[in-house]
């Protein structure tokens, strides 16, 4: 790092995937539109303030820093993610994300989970090293020694190391990537099967207990504020009728001892998962914001169901979605290929099952955002949940007329 007063230089582009940093989020000005409409995404429609408020934020974990570039990163629907660096180097970088406390209530809890994760997993591999790459994101202080910065209006920014020469997908497209999906979740599992699960706190409640969605659902029916009708609507409304007695499935193997609680990641899908973009192998499992005791079985499904959709669950084409039973297959010999030191006979029994309601799930849960208002997930247009809800139904659709190859 060079001496001297900090020099800051804040890039802004619009969204532009480059061949060296494919998940890039840039603003360009010369889009003034579209800029517009992600800075609001990220800034609440408070996008006077962002510029300074980047400045300030990134002072507070790296106040000598020269020249900086930030830049919006990544494709998550809950966070706002910021990629920083200065002399344009990937070494000379870090990720930094403003947590959302409108989902994460307690973002303090989030950050103590995840040291309690970074300790263990950076002690277990120091212990019994991996005989491949495996990089554990980690916790950077501020200059005060904090593993977070507050700001006087309440919002929580983290710094982490920037998994360096990764990148991550936001679909699958051949069979090694989905062995090393299930390399990488099973690597997770693997890390934490030695960690007590109730060492981690619950940073939100309610997820995943899929009954509870259903009764957010029926909640926000009941209001009526959103009275709107078309054949799209009332395709959710079907298939959310038809399933009712499927949410309560993995809570019942829960509750009935069937199925042990373990540390889950809670939000394993396909773009969490970094490959090293010279050897194209899984390097790295990011979003560690629900990282809590639970079923691995919410793991397995979410990670089934965002790898096995070759369309993506943004299409806008969601009556072509299929559930693709070969990435699925190799995603889950990927997985047991580590996990079979854990994995029981009944673990294994509900597997198929673990995909239909995590799918299911999703499906209710983006529906429910769309008539609620879009108050959770981050929106890119105002059907964009319904879009997603109907990608997730039809996702099932197709899981449900398959079985499951042995
Ligand atoms: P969200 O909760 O909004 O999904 P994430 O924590 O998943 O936020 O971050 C968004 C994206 O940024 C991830 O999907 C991943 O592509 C990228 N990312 C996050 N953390 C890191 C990291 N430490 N190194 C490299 N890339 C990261
Ligand atoms: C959210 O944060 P991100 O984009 O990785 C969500 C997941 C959903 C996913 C669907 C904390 O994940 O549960 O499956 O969107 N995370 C949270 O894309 O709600
Ligand atoms: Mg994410």
């Amino acid at each position: 790092m060079r001496s001297g007063a900090p020099l800051l230089k804040i890039s802004l582009y619009y969204i532009f995937e480059s061949a060296a940093k494919p998940h890039f989020q840039k603003f360009f000005w010369t889009k003034p539109q579209q800029a517009a409409l992600q800075l609001n995404a990220m800034t609440n429609g408070n996008k006077n303030n962002l510029f300074d408020k980047l400045k300030f934020v990134v002072s507070k974990f790296a106040p000598q820093s020269q020249a900086i570039d930030i830049q919006g990163f990544g494709s998550g629907n809950i966070n706002d993610t910021f990629w920083v660096s200065w002399e344009d180097t990937e070494s000379r970088s870090f990720i930094l994300q403003r947590i959302n406390h409108q989902v994460f209530l307690k973002p303090q809890l989030v950050m103590q989970n995840m040291r309690i994760y970074t300790d263990h997993v950076r002690d277990r591999l120091a212990k019994s090293p991996l005989d491949r790459r495996w990089d554990l994101p980690q916790i950077l202080p501020t200059a005060q020694g904090q593993d977070y910065f507050q700001t006087e209006d309440g919002e929580f920014w983290r710094s982490l190391s920037f998994i360096e020469n990764s990148k991550s997908f936001d679909t699958i497209t051949d069979s090694q990537q989905a062995r090393e999906v299930g390399y990488a979740l099973g690597t997770f599992h693997h890390l934490t099967s030695d960690l007590a699960p109730e060492k981690l706190v619950d940073t939100l409640e309610g997820f995943h207990i899929t009954p509870l969605y259903l009764q957010q659902y029926q909640q926000v029916i009941a209001k009526g504020e959103n009275t709107q009708t078309s054949a799209e609507i009332t395709y959710c409304q079907k298939i959310i009728e038809q399933h009712q007695e499927l949410a309560h499935l993995l809570e019942d193997a829960k509750s009935s001892g069937k199925l042990p609680l373990r540390v889950m990641h809670g939000d394993p899908k396909v773009n969490n998962i970094l490959f090293d973009q010279s050897t194209q192998l899984a390097v790295s499992i990011v979003d560690l914001d629900t990282v809590k005791s639970g079923l691995i079985h919410y793991d397995i499904g979410d990670c089934l169901r965002s790898g096995c959709n070759p369309a993506g669950e943004d299409t806008r084409k969601w009556e072509d979605v299929r559930f693709d039973m070969d990435l699925c297959q190799e995603i889950l010999v990927g997985y047991k290929a580590i996990a079979n030191s854990f994995l029981t006979k009944t673990d294994e029994d509900y597997i198929y099952d673990s995909i239909r309601v995590i799918t299911f799930e999703l499906g209710l849960r983006f529906f429910t955002d769309y008539l609620a208002g879009n108050v959770y997930f981050h929106i890119k247009y105002p059907e964009h949940n319904l879009l997603r809800s109907l990608v997730q139904f039809r996702l099932l659709e197709s899981l449900e007329s398959q079985q499951l190859k042995e």
